[in-house]
């Protein structure tokens, strides 16, 4: 990694856009109003109450953005008084997205319109079935798609101007539903979802996450003020103690229906306590079997080859992506880790920025089951007798990966304070095309250091700032530069924390 010091006279805000490449004009979301209309959204919503007289079946997808956007639809067509009824399929037994299973089972059981939601856009076959047997097909999906979508109405994001072109479907969801009505937990999972699937930072996206922050902080939404336990909830505490624990259910579930996450969201009052406890303790055996599965990891890959593979049985399906993902993080490599079921092999891959894993794959797509992903992720199914002529073109054939060079804000240490944290807050959220800023410390004096046997170091700089380290290196503690993110310490109110990920 190499890194670009800039330490330009700028105010905070112009040095991160000029990073990132974007005009500050981009972040002012106040052109935005949830009474704008837009004439294909005006259709798909009379389409819609065009039958309403039928009975809906709701099928969404297991990820954040997927149950969000089923909460979101359930609560629509509660209120326009739909009879409905919804399911989201099972990551391990279904797989992702409708199948003929679940569309044999809205035909049995008298449904009368299938709502797709966050899947459907590329299920023309399994759609057609549904069709061809006198049921109505409405489709909200932000996947891609070649084919013409299997349906009586769709929406899709690429049907919109270019301010709300990278929707997710959680977000494509509220903007439907607070047409008809102004609904605050509709915006709020909007945003949320937004949050989650990683798409873009602008347009009417950035305006949801922001209407979402701002509810947050005026009302209580117990699902949520539940997850994030004591913590205030910022993008942050979303980020990283929320979604994470929404996502684990579907990862783990053989312990829990990831259906009952929907009812969790949707009881916004203290019943929604008996699935609480179940979520938190999914939650935690998830980070327990994620160690486990990394630990086995890192005993048999050979960290030397240019692109890591890993296989196991006591790999489990749902977790190698997250596996792969620390992986690449923590040795600079792209990953591929594979559980074992039978003879089938099922696998995820990741791969650093500047590199192109799906197309190198894609060379030998003939080898698999499954193939699917883009640049940096992808999913891959094969039988196990091919594994060993993926692994031989892994070791004859290089991944070219680019070399990164990343902007650094540098500044002196005194510079870092709460009102730093303040402007940045501001500058929130940061997502894919907006990234969050790395920031460096010129010659940072320490004034204490604390250590915690194996797990972090903690540098303390002056008052109110304390650098932490979780890489483990053992190295000397004297640096001319610390380079790292700034944020907020949940637990210390006093301190701002500095979260080292180099140091020189
Ligand atoms: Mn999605």
């Amino acid at each position: 990694m190499k890194y670009r010091y800039n330490s330009d006279d700028l105010s905070l805000k112009e040095r991160i856009c000029r990073i990132n490449g974007v005009s500050p004009e981009k972040l002012d979301t106040s052109g935005f109003h949830p009474d704008q209309e837009m004439e294909v959204l005006k259709s798909f919503r009379q389409k819609l109450l065009s039958y309403r007289d039928k009975r809906f079946f709701i099928v969404g997808d297991y990820d954040c953005d997927g149950i969000c956007a089923t909460v979101i639809m359930k609560r629509l067509l509660d209120w326009l008084q739909i009879a409905n009824n919804y399911y989201i399929p099972s990551r391990s037994k279904d797989g992702y997205g409708i199948n003929d299973r679940i569309v044999s089972t809205a035909i049995e059981n008298g449904f009368e319109v299938i709502l797709c939601v966050d899947n459907g856009i590329t299920a023309g076959q399994q759609l057609k079935v549904a069709r061809d047997a006198g049921l109505v097909v409405l489709i909200l999906d932000h996947h891609e798609y070649s084919d013409s979508p299997e349906a009586d109405a769709y929406l899709h994001p690429d049907l919109f101007p270019e301010t709300y072109s990278d929707m997710c479907a959680g977000g494509l969801c509220a903007l439907v539903a607070n047409g008809f009505r102004d609904d605050v937990l509709s915006t709020i999972y909007g945003g949320l979802a937004t949050l989650a699937d990683m798409v873009s930072v602008f347009g009417y996206n950035r305006y949801l996450m922001k209407e979402m922050l701002h509810l947050l902080h005026e009302k209580e939404i117990l699902p949520l003020n539940y997850l994030a336990g004591s913590k205030d909830i910022d993008y942050d505490v979303l980020s990283y103690q929320v979604i994470p624990k929404i996502n684990a259910v579907s990862r783990m579930d053989e312990k829990m229906n990831v259906n009952y996450v929907v009812r969790y969201l949707l009881e916004n009052n203290s019943d929604c306590m008996v699935y609480l406890n179940r979520i938190e303790e999914i939650n935690k055996s998830r980070k327990e079997l994620s160690r486990q599965m990394f630990s086995l990891a890192e005993r048999i890959m050979d960290p030397n080859e240019k692109v890591i593979a890993v296989c196991s049985e006591a790999f489990k399906e749902g977790l190698c992506g997250l596996i792969a993902n620390r992986i690449m993080y923590e040795f600079q490599k792209p990953a591929l880790v594979f559980s074992k079921n039978g003879r089938e092999l099922k696998g995820s891959g990741r791969s650093p920025t500047g590199s192109d894993l799906y197309s190198y794959l894609k060379n030998v797509e003939d080898l698999f089951l499954t193939f699917g992903g883009h640049e940096q992720a992808v999913g891959l199914s094969l039988d196990e007798e091919k594994l060993p002529v993926l692994l031989d073109y892994i070791s004859k054939n290089d991944l070219q990966i680019e070399e990164q060079i990343r902007d650094v804000v540098l500044l002196e240490q005194e510079e870092i304070d709460f009102a730093l944290l303040d402007q940045l807050e501001e500058l929130k959220p940061f997502g894919p095309d907006f990234s969050e800023p790395l920031f460096g410390i010129k010659d940072p004096v320490i004034v204490k250091t604390y250590s915690s046997a194996g797990r972090f170091k903690k540098y303390s700089l002056n008052e109110i700032l304390e650098a932490i380290d979780f890489r483990n290196k053992k190295e000397k503690d004297t640096f001319s530069r610390m380079i790292g993110k700034v944020k907020r310490d949940d637990y210390h109110k006093n301190k701002v924390s500095f979260v080292i990920e180099e140091t020189v």
